[in-house]
């Protein structure tokens, strides 16, 4: 059953640098990331069973700030600029790539990132340097294989295996110890929605949520 905190959420700013970020004071902040295109905006409406919370963008790369969608006085969904998108200028490119960098390494109340990944295109360029930040802080990732319907099941358990192999190898924290984590995810389908909910309360630190036993037709 969907926590309903992630149905009331609203957006609340958006920042264009790190100077404007809420005080991070007593606040836990989830941050989403992914390529433009990845499908993104549509991880972050389906999971917050909201349609159009973070608009979804037919124009990839529109939203070149960082959105913030409280959920109560302390827990934020944080919606990082889409990267990849070809037609922004090598300066904006740069401010941002800056600006992830000392987000993903800096900031107090970070308690994990969910990155998304077209489950066709895993590790392009910069979902590796981002995985590269958070591994030298232990970060917690947590990778949403997007879009998990373009494949057949088969397909999408062999990229599964793929994922987790090259995440052991390359981006562990101790050698041979998984570190970020990966499911298969489709915002059309609903596949893996109430897993990433389940590890969403997890980071939060929300009390599972008790499903009421149905009532027994006799
Ligand atoms: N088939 C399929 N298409 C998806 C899925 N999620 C997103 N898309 C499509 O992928 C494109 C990009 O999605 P969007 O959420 O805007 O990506 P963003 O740029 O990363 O925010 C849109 O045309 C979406 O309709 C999915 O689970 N399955
Ligand atoms: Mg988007």
């Amino acid at each position: 059953m969907t926590n309903p905190t992630y149905q009331r959420a609203t957006f609340t700013m958006g920042a264009h640098n790190l100077t404007q970020l809420p005080n991070s004071d007593n606040l836990i902040e989830i941050a989403f990331a992914g390529r433009s295109n990845s499908g993104k905006s549509s991880a972050i409406n389906r999971i917050t069973g909201q349609k159009a919370l973070a608009r979804i963008s037919k124009t990839p790369g529109r939203t070149q700030q960082i959105n913030y969608f409280q959920l109560d006085e302390q827990r934020y969904i944080v919606d990082l600029p889409g990267y990849g998108y070809a037609k922004v200028s090598d300066q904006v490119k740069r401010h941002w790539r800056h600006t992830l960098e000392l987000y993903l390494r800096q900031r107090e109340c970070l308690r994990g990132l969910i990155m998304m990944m077209d489950i066709r295109h895993p590790f392009t360029d910069f979902d590796s340097q981002m995985l590269e930040w958070c591994q030298v802080t232990g970060m917690p990732v947590h990778i949403l294989l997007t879009k998990a319907d373009k494949l057949g099941r088969g397909a999408a358990g062999n990229t599964l295996m793929q994922v987790r192999q090259t995440l052991n190898k390359e981006f562990s924290v101790e050698r041979d110890q998984p570190w970020a984590t990966v499911q298969l995810f489709s915002a059309l389908k609903g596949t893996g929605v109430e897993d990433a909910q389940a590890l969403l309360d997890e980071w939060f630190g929300f009390e599972p949520v008790q499903t009421a036993e149905p009532p027994k037709n006799r």
